[in-house]
């Protein structure tokens, strides 16, 4: 019978790069804990998902020469991407939402327009400064030394017609709710939120934008998009089927029992996402929890600054257990955390190859070595010896289940990792090698191997929301033995004459100086310079034939208004009438020095709209990155060929 609901959410990752081990980290977090409450007997929702509009997908579209869905796809669906990332780390969850998804982007139309309806979304005009990469607005006294005050860059001028969201009327009840509930986990973050943004004045909210087209669209205002924080907050309820027919759940999962966020985000999710659900009377969310971020050399690890380490690379290299143990066992999910190789190869070596592995294989090891298939029934107690051992066994379970019921993980492992211990110093202490010498003494024997494979048993279950595949891989060696919750409370479930089965080392001990060698090899960047990889799938020739690339003599090339990205080129292609194409390589050219050079273009893309100019074409520039910066080179031919000449 189910002991009830539990909805856990992680965030809805940015689609704009590859995922690192930071963003792996509180997928896992969440994964043990859906893992943890479903051995619990807890009916579980676990969501996870990517928020895929905004600013950043759009330029990033742009530079990679295709539409921002084909971007996000790409990145979600395709090979090595998101979808791929999780299914390799075994994440468990029961949906995942993508904020392209039709049936949200409708229900997002609806919401915004509630909150219209009801008066908390006005229009305005919206003054302030904007973080690009962030996507975040801030007001002037937010800024740190005149830069985005979360990562430290410059910031934008921002003007324009916006819709405002009444923030600043839910003031009181959010810092009632923050100071007064348990609403927010770790506390220490409560004392950040009320002192650093909500006693200092909460601002009104600009909620919609005009300067780009990559979002959900305000359904009754042309030309304003839904700001990417709202459209994202709301994920968490789209996808259990609020304000549509296409998912169902709400009514059994909300309010969510936890949303596991990182500490950067807690803002967006202590304060703005509170105040929008008491705006539309809806029930919030009973916690979240802001851990801490993973970081590298003291800094966070970021994909913008390319600091990023790989979980492919690790999982393949130490298994994904290991990868998830590691991540878990070694940093309080509540603080940040040093990453580092080192300190992943000597957990491993430690815990999963010292402790764990060598228990498992000598205890297994032995009991066939003495007495083959099955233990004999006849087994001698000795209370004096066994007691220590037997009693730490039996309280394991409230022990773990009281730490992991706080979300703190690291204690959790830290309390299984006694009784492994304190195992191995019992094996030790009754030396079964000597009791195996003299026949009479075998029923002692049978029951000294018995306690460790119960142990084994207990620790294995109560790993299994860290390890799945390795506690599965112990309970076959124990002969397929239940490890269901009630059973790891009790000592003595396994069948006296339990059947184990030999199997290779769970984890073998890593060489560490070998293994970082190896490591910082296949971190070292092949040379400094760096090309895209090539496309692995083959265009059929027919359709490359279709692409109609041109020379083209730039007449004119101006910058666009309101973009420090696009340049706005008027071209003669040689047929008579002046073509525009809109390229997004400001940063890379002055326009000056383009006018009168003789460029590539493809001319029969369909004409797109950038900042609400048309573009005939797309200009083919040559790419690659060099000492990590990204370089860009316009294809330049020689003056001599004439405006039009056709490239084949
Ligand atoms: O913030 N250590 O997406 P995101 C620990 N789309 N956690 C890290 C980390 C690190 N080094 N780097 C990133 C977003 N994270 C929004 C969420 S939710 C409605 C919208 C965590 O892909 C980060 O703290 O930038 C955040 O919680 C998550 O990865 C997603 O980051």
């Amino acid at each position: 019978m189910s002991k009830g609901n539990f909805y856990i959410t992680t965030p809805i990752y940015y689609p704009s790069a590859k995922l690192h081990i930071g963003h792996t980290y509180c997928t896992v977090a969440t994964d043990a804990m859906a893992r943890f409450k479903r051995l619990q007997g807890y009916d579980v929702m676990f969501l996870t998902g990517t928020d895929e509009h905004g600013q950043k997908i759009e330029d990033k579209a742009k530079e990679a020469g295709c539409t921002p869905q084909e971007y996000v796809d790409n990145i979600v669906l395709g090979e090595g991407g998101v979808l791929d990332l999780w299914k390799l780390m075994n994440i468990s969850n029961d949906r995942f939402i993508r904020t392209t998804d039709d049936y949200h982007v409708a229900a997002i139309q609806k919401i915004f327009k509630k909150m219209y309806e009801n008066g908390d979304i006005y229009k305005g005009k919206y003054t302030g400064k904007y973080c690009k990469p962030c996507e975040s607005f801030w007001t002037e006294s937010q800024l740190v030394d005149g830069k985005c005050p979360d990562c430290g860059r410059e910031v934008q001028d921002a003007e324009e017609e916006a819709y405002f969201f009444r923030l600043s009327k839910y003031a009181d009840r959010v810092q009632d709710l923050l100071e007064n509930t348990d609403f927010l986990e770790p506390r220490s973050r409560v004392h950040e939120m009320v002192n650093n943004f909500i006693k200092p004045g909460l601002e009104d909210l600009c909620v919609s934008r005009t300067s780009f087209s990559w979002g959900v669209p305000v359904d009754f205002d042309e030309g304003h998009v839904v700001y990417v924080w709202i459209d994202a907050l709301f994920n968490y309820m789209t996808a259990l089927g609020f304000c549509n027919d296409a998912k169902d759940g709400l009514d059994k999962f909300w309010p969510a029992d936890v949303h596991f966020v990182g500490k950067e985000i807690v803002r967006f999710h202590a304060i703005i996402w509170p105040a929008m659900l008491m705006s539309l009377n809806l029930p919030l969310p009973k916690k979240v929890y802001g851990h801490g971020w993973l970081l590298l050399d003291g800094g966070k690890m970021s994909k913008s600054k390319g600091n990023v380490v790989d979980p492919y690379i690790l999982a393949q290299r130490f298994g994904v257990d290991a990868l998830r143990f590691f991540l878990l066992r070694s940093f309080p999910f509540g603080a940040d955390g040093n990453f580092s190789n080192e300190l992943l190869i000597s957990t491993i070596n430690t815990d999963l190859a010292n402790d764990l592995g060598n228990l498992v294989s000598r205890t297994v090891a032995m009991a066939q070595k003495y007495f083959g298939a099955h233990l004999p029934e006849q087994q001698q107690v000795n209370i004096d010896m066994d007691r220590e051992l037997v009693e730490m066994v039996c309280g394991l379970r409230d022990i773990y289940e009281a730490q992991m019921e706080k979300y703190a993980f690291q204690n959790a492992l830290a309390e299984v990792f006694k009784v492994i211990s304190r195992a191995n110093k019992y094996i030790d202490e009754n030396a079964p090698w000597v009791l195996a010498k003299n026949e009479s003494n075998h029923p002692r024997l049978a029951k000294v191997l018995y306690n460790l494979l119960e142990t084994v048993r207990i620790c294995a279950g109560l790993l299994a929301p860290f390890m799945p595949d390795t506690s599965a891989e112990i309970a076959n060696r124990l002969g397929g033995v239940t490890m269901d919750w009630d059973s790891l409370e009790d000592f003595g479930v396994l069948p006296v004459q339990v059947a184990t089965v030999n199997g290779p080392a769970l984890f073998p001990r890593i060489d560490m100086e070998k293994e970082l060698a190896a490591l910082e090899e296949l971190s070292k960047p092949k040379s400094d310079i760096e090309i895209e990889p090539y496309a692995t799938e083959n265009v059929d020739f027919d359709t490359f034939c279709k692409s109609d690339f041109r020379a083209v003599k730039v007449k004119d090339c101006q910058p666009v208004k309101k973009s420090d990205k696009l340049l706005q080129f008027t071209l003669d292609d040689g047929t008579g009438t002046d073509r525009q194409i809109l390229s997004g390589i400001a940063k890379y050219y002055k326009p000056e020095e383009l006018i009168g050079k003789t460029l590539v273009a493809i001319t029969n893309l369909p004409p797109r709209k950038m900042m609400g100019k048309e573009s005939c074409g797309m200009l083919i520039s040559a790419v690659h990155t060099e000492k990590g910066e990204e370089k860009l080179h316009l294809l330049m031919v020689d003056d001599a060929i004439p405006a039009g000449a056709k490239l084949c």
